[in-house]
């Protein structure tokens, strides 16, 4: 067993008063809002490579943390996983997502890595029964290794194509024995470095015959969870296939998987895309690819994605508004893919990073959940378009309309799109 964070007590909840460090203040997992249990509306998980196998590492410097269970051999992924076990149960997280090359070293030919695996899922799987804690998503490490320097599906080489399609094969099965909610692929190398050696159109086929065997075998196995992409416009490549929200449904449409897959978004890709989170959520909430979310915050002056825990209520608000708005989570969660900053280096930093994002996730959810409720935004919304409601003219042609517009004497006038009475209405609740 491991002691890593024995100076850290188990939390719990102790509302808005409490001086405890270790406490939620606004997470009360059993508390019901809109008739559900906000565990159940958040859906928490932790991510495995940022808490447990990142070192600590920037452009400019390596590891800065030293965890006992760092190394490269099947004891020290062994312990990793007790940690992250008990780190899971002191927060009371219902979920965690995984990639392969996060949970296992690699080994010396794909046989050996994939064995090492599922060593490691029957772990996971026995201490899952043992603390009731799920698996949101499980996913493939396409893109730390060097053999996938040029990219996995849209590789050049077809030998690391086949490379890419057995690993993610290999973690599929992981995720399906393990009953993972979902299945992520974030393509952190699919796109180019330089137009100059690059084929837009080869790499664009390959990408959409791979995702189309993915969901082929997906049905194949019986899996339930949910495929999903998750967007990403840049870094570590200058550009990546999966853009934005509106990027990866041309893509699902061309190649006919727009029932078949749905989308992760990250707030902190969404930012690197030019958009709002709120803004990513509501398109994929409107093209029916609303999936799970990515939660971190990036710095709005780096250009990078810096995947910070979650701070801001109001962003916060916003963006769980929009998963409300649209029905909520169904096989989705609250991923936190967010990292600790690398000087916080104590067992109390990795935890208490979790405390607060949960605890801003919760006040973001209720503030959100409240304002459905009230139904001013929707109202304000309903009645913008009110016009529309007996009146659909979309299927008329621009002669029948012409005609009618040059026939009558009536001058339409615009009307206040309210924007700082709305804005203000939002500050009311966040
Ligand atoms: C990278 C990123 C990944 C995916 C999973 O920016 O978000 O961690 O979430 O591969
Ligand atoms: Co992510």
């Amino acid at each position: 067993m491991t002691d890593f964070f024995a100076a850290c007590p188990s939390v719990t909840f102790e509302g808005s008063d409490t001086d405890n460090e270790f406490a939620f203040r606004h997470y009360d997992p059993e508390a019901v809002v809109m008739g559900k249990k906000l565990k159940d509306h958040l859906r928490f998980a932790i991510a495995y490579w940022h808490s447990f196998a990142w070192p600590g590492g920037d452009p400019f410097g390596g590891q800065t943390f030293e965890r006992p269970w760092f190394g490269n051999s099947m004891e020290a992924a062994r312990l990793k996983a007790d940690v992250a076990f008990d780190l899971f149960s002191r927060l009371g997280a219902p979920y965690f997502c995984f990639h392969d090359a996060d949970v296992r070293p690699e080994g010396a030919t794909f046989a050996e890595s994939e064995d090492r695996l599922k060593e490691i899922t029957d772990i996971f799987a026995a201490k899952m029964e043992e603390t009731g804690v799920k698996l949101l998503w499980g996913t493939a490490n396409l893109f730390s290794h060097r053999r996938f320097m040029a990219g996995a599906a849209t590789n050049p080489d077809p030998e690391i194509y086949a490379y890419a399609a057995a690993t993610v094969k290999s973690c599929m099965d992981a995720t399906n024995a393990l009953n993972g909610e979902n299945y992520v692929l974030w393509g952190g190398r699919e796109g180019y470095e330089t137009l100059l050696n690059t084929d837009l159109r080869r790499e664009r086929a390959q990408a959409g015959a791979f995702l189309q065997r993915v969901v082929e075998y997906k049905h194949k196995i019986g899996f339930e969870g949910t495929i999903l992409i998750e967007p990403k416009p840049q870094e570590p490549t200058k550009h990546q296939y999966d853009f934005d929200v509106a990027t990866v449904y041309g893509f699902l449409k061309e190649f006919g998987l727009e029932k078949e897959v749905k989308v992760n978004i990250e707030q902190g890709h969404a930012i690197l895309a030019g958009h709002s989170f709120e803004h990513e959520l509501a398109l994929a909430a409107s093209l029916d690819i609303l999936g799970s979310i990515d939660m971190n915050r990036n710095d709005y002056q780096s250009g990078w994605d810096t995947d910070q825990f979650p701070d801001n209520p109001r962003e916060v608000a916003l963006a769980y508004y929009e998963v409300l708005r649209a029905g909520g989570f169904t096989t989705g969660g609250t991923n936190f893919d967010a990292k600790l900053r690398r000087q916080s280096l104590d067992a109390e930093d990795l935890l208490l990073a979790h405390v607060g994002g949960m605890d801003v996730c919760a006040r973001g959810l209720m503030a959100a959940a409240a304002m459905l409720e009230d139904g001013g935004l929707e109202a304000m919304r309903a009645e913008r378009y009110a016009g529309w409601d007996n009146n659909d003219l979309t299927s008329l042609g621009l002669e029948e309309i012409h005609s009618a517009v040059r026939g009558s004497t009536h001058s339409p006038e615009p009307k206040s799109g309210r924007q700082e009475r709305l804005e203000n209405y939002v500050s009311r609740f966040v």
